[in-house]
């Protein structure tokens, strides 16, 4: 346990000097991926078009949970993690750059009746947030994560 403590000083630490970072490196201060044995619980959401079913889910400072994610619409859809500046950064590329990958550690992209996983682990106390950020559905389609002190 204590040595997860220095490892979340260095990714704060190494996250405030990249404030212009490529798109790949977003702030993780939000926490890392999580490791699937310490997973402590399961949070399903579902997307519909356009919106996340719960849309607000709570979890403990430190707590690694498995998110299952099933996408019940009719369209594809994605679920990025991240600060609401980062997702709106991440909304506008999409616009910009539709054909363009995306491979962060936190993105989840659903086909329709598709269901997929992400473990991760929250290391600070505060609020994170979700959303699909295609064009179209960010506006809608976001959600929050209450991350409780321990
Ligand atoms: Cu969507």
């Amino acid at each position: 346990m204590n040595r997860i403590i220095p490892l979340v000083i260095l990714v704060l630490f190494s996250t405030n000097g990249f404030s212009a970072a490529s798109h790949s490196q977003l702030e993780h201060d939000f926490g890392k991926p999580g490791d699937a044995d310490k997973v402590s619980r399961i949070i399903k959401l579902t997307q519909v078009d356009n919106m996340f079913l719960p849309a607000e889910v709570t979890v403990t400072e430190g707590e690694t949970v498995r998110f299952v994610v099933k996408n019940g619409g009719n369209h594809k859809h994605e679920m990025l993690i991240s600060s609401m500046a980062e997702l709106k950064k991440a909304a506008n590329m999409r616009r910009m750059y539709p054909d363009k990958e995306h491979t962060e550690a936190y993105l989840l992209q659903l086909e329709p009746g598709e269901q997929k996983e992400l473990v991760w682990q929250f290391s600070t106390a505060g609020t994170v947030d979700f959303a699909c950020p295609l064009p179209g559905h960010f506006k809608k389609m976001r959600g929050k994560i209450i991350v409780e002190k321990k």
